[in-house]
């Protein structure tokens, strides 16, 4: 079908935090390229994005502060906005889902929903906290973990392991609002029957979409389907939300993720009063960007919500990312693994365009990625700098220093093979990023331009201008060489300007102003051309685009995650939920008693750390070196996020010397160094108070 209208969709980030580099990688870049491209294909699109405000994750982050839930999205809602803002995020609209039109939309919806009878009226039983008189939330109740012990997991997580958990697992549950026990207690609420909508997801998802969709998404979609849908709750007993537009119906909210997408409609109508184009007329082609753990509610439940309102368009495609690690982790909040957008942006004023550039190379597209610094360096000096940044700027110097500073001439007569084959693959270039853009396969798309740099400078390097400038006796027939050699690289480089505009807006804007063109000739149809840049045309001076990573910025940027874990991991420990008194925290349960020939068994020795060295990729880990007395031991050690390398050589320390070896990231680790744990999570060494020779025995 021939659309008329685009309209972009990116996930509505949830305001209860700042956004890192895996939101952008995931779903806010790719969606940036796509809309950017459409805009300079001239074709009429529209993208919508705004902050998630509802929702339990916000309230627990309000509870947790001791502030309102309202002051908390306000406060994040702006510097995810500027974030976005600071890497070049181009919405039409970024709204909030706690504004009235909002409000209004969603309740709208949901009362004709209700009125067409859509909804299944449900009591059950929930868990109470009697004395605040509230139904709880799983994230509201906190116990023991059976897993770690961990005396403050939440009743949906433990956040020191990692556990998923449900609220029946915790050991002595308890309110985290009042510390009370819990008690059930009835509730009703609305149910969405998505069964009833399975045979018309089959047909639109299995039948219609299967090799259109990304097959990580068509993958999850058609898992989803087989095991078969089960009617869900769209309302939920809270006092942070859109209110349900019930009678009776007081202390309930909408479930966060049924006002949530009506949000992109929201969004719509505060932005045009053309809205009703976009959602309601088969012409149109929605797309919702999003990241892999939000594919059931725009693949599945949405999709359903729709069809049983009637009258909106279902999106065309879904291209979904997967996850981008850091470091080789997951990226964690809680433990603060991350890499924050706005101090990106902050640290790198004016490198949008790098992380942009990383982030795209990188992105998650088919399966989960890892980003590193160090391969943030690569990227940035060795494709971005030394590819793209170096031909451009080599066609500048060479066109000022062997043509004047003007655009030369091209010489039909003279021009030869090579500059045919260069013609030829600018023309081709433009095809296939396009056809990379149009697949959403933004990875292809930008190493196509990258791979055109390439060709460039392999074309300057074939035809070395520079050596046809030294023989002065062929002048008049090498300067038409260099003339065509010197056109064609500058035409050149217009088109790069254009096919890398979705992908770097920055670096685009930038060449423009040195070419002195004006920005409309960044339009997708002037790519192909060889036309673009005016024989005598005076060009601006050489300029570098890109600047180089450095190694100590490489450096600081894992020292700094290094330093954030540190401290979040510190603050897990200490963050007890305020209620939960100390005395009900009991110690840890004590071993099983063993015999004297059990303990016999360990070889305990003093040694001396002579040696202490930081783990690549491992953030906890310290490789050192112990003096035993008649050797020196290789030992990894756990102790990375507490102690600084330098701050513990010359300590000496009881070592688990029969320990068998064990290799940790490719070391062999010959032993274990004893540690006491306090109650804080802080570690001391177990060492002699006076000083031992290396090497004698602990009994
Ligand atoms: N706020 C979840 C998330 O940020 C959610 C997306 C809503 S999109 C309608 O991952
Ligand atoms: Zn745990």
């Amino acid at each position: 079908m021939e659309f008329k209208r685009h309209l972009v969709t990116a996930a509505l980030p949830y305001a209860n935090g700042p956004v890192h580099i895996g939101h952008l990688a995931g779903c806010y870049l790719p969606a940036d390229i796509y809309v950017r491209y459409q805009r300079a294909q001239k074709r009429d699109v529209k993208f919508i994005c705004g902050s998630d405000e509802h929702g339990v994750p916000i309230t627990i982050r309000a509870m947790r502060e001791g502030v309102t839930p309202q002051d908390v999205v306000d406060k994040y809602n702006t510097i995810i906005k500027d974030s976005f803002d600071g890497m070049g995020i181009s919405f039409d609209i970024y709204s909030r889902t706690s504004n009235p039109t909002h409000k209004e939309t969603s309740q709208a919806f949901f009362k004709k929903l209700y009125d067409d009878g859509a909804f299944e009226e449900r009591e059950s039983e929930q868990y109470y906290d009697a004395e605040k008189d509230v139904f709880l939330a799983d994230r509201y109740i906190v116990g023991t973990c059976p897993v770690c012990s961990n005396p403050n997991a939440y009743g949906d997580q433990c956040e020191k392991c990692g556990s998923t958990l449900s609220p029946e697992q915790l050991i002595n549950p308890r309110s985290a609002l009042s510390n009370s026990p819990l008690v059930k207690k009835p509730t009703t609420h609305w149910y969405f029957p998505l069964n009833k909508y399975e045979d018309f997801l089959k047909e639109w998802i299995v039948v219609g979409k299967k090799d259109e969709w990304k097959s990580n998404v068509y993958g999850q979609c058609k898992s989803w389907l087989d095991s078969g849908l089960q009617p869900r709750a769209m309302t939920r007993d809270s006092s942070w939300g859109v209110p349900v537009p019930l009678p009776g119906a007081n202390g309930k909210v909408l479930y966060v993720w049924f006002d949530a997408p009506i949000g992109y409609i929201s969004a719509t109508k505060e932005l045009t009063n053309q809205w009703a184009d976009y959602w309601c007329q088969e012409d149109t082609k929605l797309v919702h960007f999003i990241g892999k753990d939000n594919i059931v509610f725009h693949c599945i439940i949405f999709p359903a919500m729709l069809k049983a309102h009637g009258g909106f368009v279902l999106p065309e495609n879904v291209p979904a990312n997967e996850f981008l690690n850091i470091e080789g982790e997951k990226v964690s909040t809680s433990r603060n693994w991350a890499v924050w957008v706005d101090e990106y942006l902050k640290d790198f004023p004016d490198q949008q365009d790098a992380l942009r550039y990383v982030l795209c190379a990188n992105a998650p597209e088919s399966k989960d990625n890892d980003f590193t610094w160090k391969d943030f360096q690569d990227r940035v000096n060795n494709e971005l700098s030394a590819v793209l940044g170096n031909f451009e700027n080599r066609a500048f110097v060479l066109m000022h220093k062997l043509c004047k500073g003007r655009v030369p001439a091209l010489h039909a007569d003279a021009m030869n093979e090579m500059d045919n084959a260069l013609i030829a693959d600018i023309k081709d270039a433009k095809t296939k990023v396009e056809n990379a853009i149009e697949g959403y396969k933004f990875r292809e798309g930008l190493a196509e331009v990258i791979d055109l740099a390439r060709k460039g400078n392999k074309y300057l390097q074939d035809n070395a201008p520079w050596t046809l400038a030294k023989t002065p006796e062929l002048q008049e027939q090498n300067q038409k060489r260099i003339d065509i050699c010197m056109h064609l690289c500058l035409q050149l480089t217009a088109n790069l300007a254009i096919l890398l505009n979705p992908f770097l807006p920055y670096t685009a804007t930038k060449m423009c102003k040195k070419m002195k063109v004006v920005p409309r000739m960044l339009d997708w149809e002037n790519a192909g051309r060889i036309d673009l840049l005016k024989v005598n045309y005076p060009l601006l001076a050489p300029e570098l685009l890109f600047r180089k990573i450095e190694d100590e910025e490489v450096t600081a940027q894992v020292e700094k995650l290094r330093e954030n874990l540190k401290k979040a991991t510190q603050q897990i420990v200490e963050n007890k939920p305020t209620t939960v008194s100390e005395a009900e925290t009991p110690l840890a349960v004590a071993k099983e008693i063993i015999t004297f020939d059990d303990f016999a068994k360990i070889d305990l020795r003093v040694g001396t750390i002579i040696k202490a060295e930081k783990v690549e990729k491992a953030d906890k880990l310290l490789k050192l070196e112990v003096d035993m007395g008649t050797e020196v031991r290789t030992i990894v050690s756990g102790i990375a996020l507490h102690f600084a390398p330098e701050e513990i050589i010359g300590k000496q320390v009881s070592v688990v010397a029969n320990l068998a070896p064990r290799k940790m990231r490719g070391i062999e680790s010959n032993g274990m160094i004893l540690m006491a744990q306090n109650a804080d999570g802080k570690l001391i060494f177990v060492s002699p108070l006076q000083t031992a020779d290396n090497g004698s025995e602990v009994k």
